[in-house]
């Protein structure tokens, strides 16, 4: 397929200035109406090719949520009026923790910690421009805090792997990646703090995670607060602890990119190379299962593998976690998935029964894996499925709209003119202008 490149990069230049609220972005407008933190990375990453200035500022307004023990927080409400999504600041009741960003308020949580890469890709965009390296020298020790604030917190056995304690910090929240562990947990309704959902009211139900696992992603929102976010209860408690392939690979990800940094920075990089060593070692023996040919996610209560093949293992490559070898089956598979009329990379296991094409993280394609995909894919020299993966992405993009994410099997495709979720999304726009502007 033909696309006309002009006009998507026109498009999604719009989509983004048109999604700028202040000094910062938001995802998409109704569904998620405050800076959402790996968003946020992929719209700097967007913004370095067109407007420096919105690059720097929409890093900067992320990490002025930043707490005191390091993190970064999943959302960052800069608006406290705004109550048009659930849970809001006020139930996430960040106060709780000392250390907490008051202003803005914040979730309690955390999300893939993209900022790393994202920095050195716009250092890559402007090497010459000295605002950028400014930036890039008052920002790297934040970010450096926020990989600080894994190991110290989220390292629980000091093996180089960091848990989550909530799906949403997967940044894959209803993947069926998590259906095993979500299931340990009862609810008590007469215990459940009552809320009430807003996202089913905006989006199609039918695309968005269940009531059942709602009432579990509060449960845990719960658990992290009574914990102040980041006590040791949290992993001496939480039923859901989770060693996730994708949080880890961006970790490892952004780790090499802030080495990269350091050196070219003049910047002392002894303590990220202590935890890269040690992270790259147990990623590749504690994740890679055989039979599936794919690296995994790991349950630390129950300790043993979580056995699907989806797009967190896949995304390792972009970290350039696997071997040769590896990488090669990791290939093949994404190529037989071509040759049976998929679009590629679809977020879950098409051959499982747990795979639903359209329903979120459970099947459907989405644009920001798919740009970490294709740059994993080029650097173990598979030019030709980078290059498919890419040119899925724009012609999914040019049929269907800059949505949240997409359908992957081509023959539903052929039936339908829209993509899934929220529209004008940004990290859509993001992913569409940096394949397209990098060749
Ligand atoms: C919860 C904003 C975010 C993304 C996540 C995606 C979705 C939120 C939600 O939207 O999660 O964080 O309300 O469903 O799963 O990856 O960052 O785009």
């Amino acid at each position: 397929m033909k696309f006309n490149k002009e006009k998507l990069i026109k498009e999604a230049q719009q989509i983004l200035v048109n999604n700028r609220r202040g000094k910062f972005s938001i995802p998409c407008s109704k569904l998620y109406p405050f800076q959402w933190n790996w968003d946020s990375g992929f719209v700097s990453l967007g913004f370095g090719h067109f407007n420096k200035k919105f690059a720097i500022e929409e890093l900067e307004s992320l990490f002025s949520g930043q707490w005191q023990n390091g993190m970064v927080p999943h959302i960052i409400f800069h608006s406290e009026k705004e109550k048009t999504y659930f849970p809001n600041y006020d139930f996430w009741g960040t106060e709780i923790n000392a250390g907490a960003s008051m202003k803005p308020r914040t979730s309690g949580i955390t999300q893939p910690p993209v900022h790393g890469f994202v920095l050195e890709e716009l250092v890559k965009q402007n090497p010459e421009n000295e605002e950028i390296l400014a930036f890039a020298k008052s920002i790297f020790p934040k970010i450096v805090h926020s990989h600080r604030f894994l190991y110290q917190y989220r390292d629980r056995d000091k093996d180089g792997l960091v848990f989550i304690f909530h799906p949403w910090e997967s940044g894959r929240d209803n993947s069926p990646l998590w259906d095993e562990s979500l299931d340990r947990i009862v609810i008590d309704p007469a215990k459940l703090r009552p809320y009430q959902r807003k996202d089913n009211t905006i989006s199609d139900p039918s695309e968005r995670p269940t009531q059942a696992q709602y009432d579990r992603y509060v449960y845990l929102l719960e658990l992290g607060r009574v914990n102040a976010y980041d006590g040791p209860g949290i992993a001496a408690e939480s039923p859901f602890l989770v060693q996730d392939s994708l949080i880890n690979a961006i970790l490892i990800k952004s780790n090499q990119s802030l080495i990269n940094l350091g050196t070219q920075l003049n910047i002392d990089t002894k303590e990220i190379e202590e935890w890269q060593q040690q992270s790259l070692k147990t990623y590749q023996e504690k994740l890679w299962n055989e039979d599936l040919a794919c690296f995994t996610g790991y349950d630390l209560r129950s300790e043993k593998q979580i056995k699907h093949k989806e797009i967190g293992g896949i995304s390792s490559l972009f970290a350039e976690i696997p071997n040769q070898e590896q990488a090669k089956k990791i290939n093949d598979y994404l190529m037989s998935l071509h040759h049976r009329d998929y679009f590629i990379c679809p977020s879950f296991d098409v051959d499982s029964p747990l795979f639903d094409s359209k329903r979120y993280w459970r099947g459907p394609i989405w644009p920001q894996m798919n740009w970490m995909v294709h740059q994993g894919l080029k650097a173990y020299g598979y030019e030709a499925t980078a290059d498919i993966v890419k040119a899925d992405l724009l012609e999914l993009v040019s049929k269907l709209g800059f949505t949240e994410y997409f359908e992957s099997q081509k023959s539903v495709v052929a039936t339908i003119d829209k993509g899934y979720g929220g529209e004008n999304f940004s990290w859509t726009a993001s992913s569409v202008i940096d394949l397209i502007y990098n060749q």
